[in-house]
Formats: C-alpha cells, structure tokens, sequence
C-alpha cells in the first residue's frame, strides 16, 4: 500500500486472511500482543484505525492520538468500550450477518454432542473399545419432545430457533423486549425461561447487562433433567455456580462454547464428564472468518472513502459516528 494510505494497527492477535484483506488496502502495523508500549510516540500518532478481535483497553484507545475508528472482527464487541471510544469521537464497527448461520450450525452440533453424547460415543469407537467392551451405552436424554428456551433471540438465536424448529423441538426465548415477529412464547425473566423448558441456550451477548445472569437460582430453575448450551459468551455466567450445579446435578449437563477466562478452563470444568467443551469454534470455519476480516476492511474503507459505514455499533450510531466527516 502507498504510504499516503490510512494506517491499521491490528492490535493483538488477528485471523491471517483478514490481515491480508487490510494489507490490500491500507498501510498495516500489527502488534502480536495487547500493549502498545513497543510504539514510539511518533508510531502511534501515525496510527488512524485499529482492527481488533477481542479486547482493547481504554488506555490503548486513549494513547493513539489520531485514532478515527476501531473495527472489531465479531459480532460480540464487549471487549472494546464503544461508549468510551465516542467519547473521543473515535467509531467503532463489528461483524454481524456474515457467521449468523455458521454459529447456528455449531450451535446445533454442541447440542447433538450434549443430549447424545456424541464426543464420547466417538471415542468408544475410536478407541476399540466398541469391540471390546460391547455397544455404547443408551443415551439418557433425546431431542426428541423437548422444549428449549433461548437467552438472545437476535440474529443467531433466531438462526438456531430455525433450525430447532426442523429438529421438532418446541421453543421459547427470553429477550429484554418481547419481539413482535416471533410467535414463539416470551418469558419476561429468564429464571423463567429457564423454569418452562428442558434446554436453556444463550445466544445473548456479553457485556454489564448480562453479567453472570445465568447464576444459582437460573440453574436450580432449569432443574435436574435441564441441558445448559452457551454458545454467547462466558461472562454470562457464573461459572463457579454452573460447576457446582453439575457437579451436584442441579442440572443434568452442559455444552459450552464459550468461558469467563479464555483460553482458560477451571479445572474442576474439565474434569467432569456430563460437560462437553468447545475452545471458542462457534465462527471458526475458513470461510466465515474470511468473510468477517473481509467487513472489518469493508469497514474501514467506507471510513477512509467518507461513504457510510457498513455496521456500526448502537454507540456510535448514537453518537453520530456513522460517517467521516468531509474535512
Ligand atoms: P443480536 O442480533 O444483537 O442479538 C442479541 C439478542 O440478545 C437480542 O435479541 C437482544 O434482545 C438480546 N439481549 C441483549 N441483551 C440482553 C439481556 N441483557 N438479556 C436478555 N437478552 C438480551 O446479536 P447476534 O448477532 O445474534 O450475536 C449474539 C451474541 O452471540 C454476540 O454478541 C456474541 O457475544 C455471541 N457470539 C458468539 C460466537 C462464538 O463464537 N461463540 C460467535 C458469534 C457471536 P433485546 O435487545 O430485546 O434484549
Ligand atoms: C469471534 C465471536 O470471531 O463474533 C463473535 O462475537 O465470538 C467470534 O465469532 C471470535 O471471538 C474471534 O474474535
């Protein structure tokens, strides 16, 4: 790129195809960890835009003096303080729509590894064991005549409401508002929720309003024979009560995508054998990364070019932050 181009930092670490969609396009500076102290004065006031998959401080937002937008690489972008970032006028952007259905379908696949145990059958097989010691045991759970209940029924809960609906499973969901384009039923708590079905999934994102919503009671709720999926993100629960709950079988097993300490596991979680544990994969297909690190710089160059951006965050829409001003 000439040197006249915008500059990117890609701060920490960031998908290889989505740096080379940036370096088609801008002048780029990656920074392989999270702490810009490695960036003279001078490199960080030549800094105008951050790709970011993940969390930036604020200290870092607030040390680029010529910083214009953050675009982060997901959907979920409770790793960057957007409120903040508007407050120095600096936009932010995210990726929704293009890994909707690829998060759906694994999704369903850690669901089919929860309730049948798919993991460890394949194991069985794998290991010789099936001759040895006979057939895998009979499943206790089965999708078949259940109720699940949806904790985010957005664009990916929806997406996976779709796909339950053809695998015959009854839904309910509980949003902060009731939407008014679902016939689904609404429980206006998720205690609730979590109380009328068999198969509790949060699809919701992180972030202070859902800080460990799922906690104690909400698993007391779900109750002995309940399936906890989470797919949204860790922070949304209160791991050391979701441990507890299947240690003791409050609840009977739990599918989970997503931790409050990525890449960290507790070990008491990894330990128990009525869990099945994903490293964070829900988006992790070539193909969907691609197309995430594709509207990061489709982002980015709308920016730079003055035309609207593509997907801001409610922050920045609500700061005015849509659009470069002509200068
Ligand atoms: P979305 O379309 O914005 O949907 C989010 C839904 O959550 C909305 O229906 C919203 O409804 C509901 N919600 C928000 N705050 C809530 C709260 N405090 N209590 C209850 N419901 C709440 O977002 P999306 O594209 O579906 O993505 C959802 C989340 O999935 C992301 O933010 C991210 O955390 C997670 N995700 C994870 C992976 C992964 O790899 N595991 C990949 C992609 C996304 P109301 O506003 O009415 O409450
Ligand atoms: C991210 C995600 O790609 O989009 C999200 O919210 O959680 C994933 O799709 C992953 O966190 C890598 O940044």
């Amino acid at each position: 790129m000439t040197s006249s181009s915008p500059t990117v930092l890609v701060f920490g670490p960031y998908n290889g195809d989505g740096i080379a969609e940036l370096e088609k396009r801008f002048t780029v500076r990656k920074l392989e960890t999270r702490d810009l102290s490695g960036l003279s004065e001078a490199e960080r006031a030549e800094v105008n835009a951050v790709a970011v998959a993940g969390h930036i401080p604020n200290s870092a937002i607030d040390a680029l003096p010529h910083l214009e937008i953050i675009g982060h690489f997901g959907v979920g972008y409770d790793g960057v303080d957007a409120a903040h970032a508007a407050t120095r006028g600096v936009a932010v952007t995210n990726t929704p729509d293009v890994l909707t259905e690829e998060v759906a379908d694994t999704t369903l696949g850690l669901l089919l590894m929860t309730v049948r145990e798919l993991g460890r059958a394949e194991e069985h097989a794998r290991s010789g064991r099936w001759e040895t010691d006979g057939a895998y045991p009979l499943t206790r759970f089965s999708l078949r005549g259940k109720t699940a209940g949806i904790m985010g029924l957005g664009r990916i809960g929806l997406a996976i409401a779709k796909r339950l609906e053809a695998f015959g499973v009854t839904i309910r969901y509980h949003n902060r508002s009731q939407r008014t384009d679902v016939t689904y039923g609404y429980d206006d708590t998720l205690e609730g929720l979590a109380k009328a079905v068999d198969i509790l999934i949060v699809a919701a994102p992180g972030g202070a309003s859902t800080e460990k919503a799922v906690n104690a009671a909400v698993l007391g709720a779900l109750g002995s024979d309940g399936i906890f999926i989470n797919i949204g993100r860790g922070s949304t629960v209160d791991e050391p009560a979701l441990i507890e709950a299947l240690e003791k079988g409050t609840i009977a097993r739990a599918g989970l995508d997503v931790f409050a300490d990525e890449p960290r596991i507790p070990e008491a979680l990894r330990k128990l054998d009525n869990v099945v544990l994903l490293p964070h994969v829900a988006s992790a297909s070539r193909d969907t990364r691609r197309a995430m690190g594709q509207l990061v710089a489709d982002n980015l160059s709308a920016w730079f070019a003055g035309d609207a951006l593509p997907t801001t965050v409610p922050e920045s829409d609500k700061a005015g932050l849509t659009q470069r001003k002509k200068s």
